[in-house]
């Protein structure tokens, strides 16, 4: 690999644009975007322009062509990750996609499935597992601060208007789960391992949306440890704590808490310390965001560092299918008012 690890974007929509910065804010890092593909030209062209990158694409199987990347990013709406990654794969072309991985499990699988037979990194851009309270939270248990972790709550409450930046989400037939609860599963999985079964109830509040806007899980995890897991887009709160997940964590020594303003409390045995667990708003970044925006950028440095080191990225496509199939787990016991076993 030279110095310089040659970034393409695919999809220039609403998230991208922090994915975007995200990549020009690590040029330092060796990354440095060349060119950018939307099938809408309009926003493929503005892309290439605020970020300098050369070229600009409308069809990716161009780009991926004419490129020779070292990296592609696709942030493109899920229902087209399958064909773009195993498009990538056939291209050779290191690649990170966002969540959620695909609509379906089956799509998920195909896609690892041809990424490994063709030894080509895919990666997910999971990235809650990177925000900045996260981070602290896992170095803590890492540290045995709270022992070994017994029980969690992982909450994500809001009422804020989701929709006036991703409309497309009103039409989801499977939606907080998928959209939502990719993020919030995984992290039950990341503070407690591998999951044994999982339980689930869904509500549709708001009319307005075709899918559940409500999700409450509970978790039995493989070793021992139980965690509730719960998400809306439907809750009446203030102040709302949008985009901010609330954990709780029990262990055998102590605790965590990260309450809302980015506030870690811990308890590790009679102490109890508070942490400021709030990140710098990026130069790029605003507020509510900042805190999913920089762990955009913790996540993409994540990346890039562990491809140019020749390693896996932490949530590497085959960790993800594990986060995915508790989603459709969830939908499965949501049906069946019943625990679903995880395969293992
Ligand atoms: P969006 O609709 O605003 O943007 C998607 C873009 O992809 C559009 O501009 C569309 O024209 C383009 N596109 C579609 N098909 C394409 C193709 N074949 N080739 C090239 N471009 C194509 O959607 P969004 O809100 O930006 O969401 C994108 C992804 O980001 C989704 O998977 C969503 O779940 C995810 N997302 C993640 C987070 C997070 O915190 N990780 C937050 C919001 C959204
Ligand atoms: O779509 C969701 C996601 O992935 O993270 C936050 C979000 O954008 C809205 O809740």
């Amino acid at each position: 690999m030279t110095d310089e690890t040659r970034v393409g974007v695919i999809g220039c929509g609403f998230f991208a644009q922090n994915h975007l910065h995200a990549w020009s804010s690590l040029r330092g890092e060796g990354a440095r975007i060349v060119a950018v593909c939307d099938i809408d030209p309009t926003k493929a062209k503005a892309a290439a322009a605020s970020f300098e990158a050369s070229r600009w694409y409308t069809d990716p199987e161009r780009m991926l062509g004419e490129q020779n990347l070292g990296l592609v990013d696709i942030v493109t709406r899920m229902e087209t990750h399958r064909a773009l990654v195993e498009l990538a794969v056939r291209h050779r072309t290191p690649t990170i996609v966002q969540k959620p991985i695909a609509p379906t499990l089956a799509d998920a699988r195909a896609m690892t499935a041809a990424a490994e037979a063709a030894g080509v990194f895919l990666a997910v851009h999971e990235n809650f597992r990177f925000q900045t309270p996260m981070r602290k939270a896992r170095e803590l248990i890492a540290g045995g601060a709270i022992g070994e972790p017994t029980w969690a709550r992982i909450s994500f409450r809001t009422g804020y208007d989701i929709y006036s930046g991703q409309p497309y989400l009103r039409e989801e037939e499977r939606f907080i789960i998928i959209d939502l609860g990719a993020h919030v599963l995984d992290l039950a999985r990341v503070f407690l391992g591998d999951v044994d079964r999982i339980a689930a109830e869904t509500q549709s509040h708001n009319p307005g949306v075709k899918g559940e806007d409500t999700a409450t899980m509970m978790l039995r995890h493989v070793s021992g440890a139980v965690s509730v897991v719960d998400c809306t887009y439907e809750s009446r709160r203030l102040p709302d704590p949008f985009p901010e997940t609330l954990i709780e964590i029990e262990g055998s020594k102590g605790a965590i808490a990260i309450r809302r303003g980015l506030h870690l409390e811990l308890t590790s045995g009679d102490r109890v310390t508070g942490i400021d667990v709030d990140p710098p708003v990026l130069e790029w970044a605003s507020r509510p965001w900042h805190v999913v925006q920089e762990s955009v950028q913790a996540t993409c440095a994540h990346m890039l560092e562990a491809l140019r080191a020749g390693r896996p990225a932490e949530t590497t496509a085959i960790d993800n299918l594990q986060t995915f199939a508790l989603c459709e787990a969830a939908y499965e016991a949501a049906a069946a008012h019943r625990f679903v076993a995880m395969e293992r």
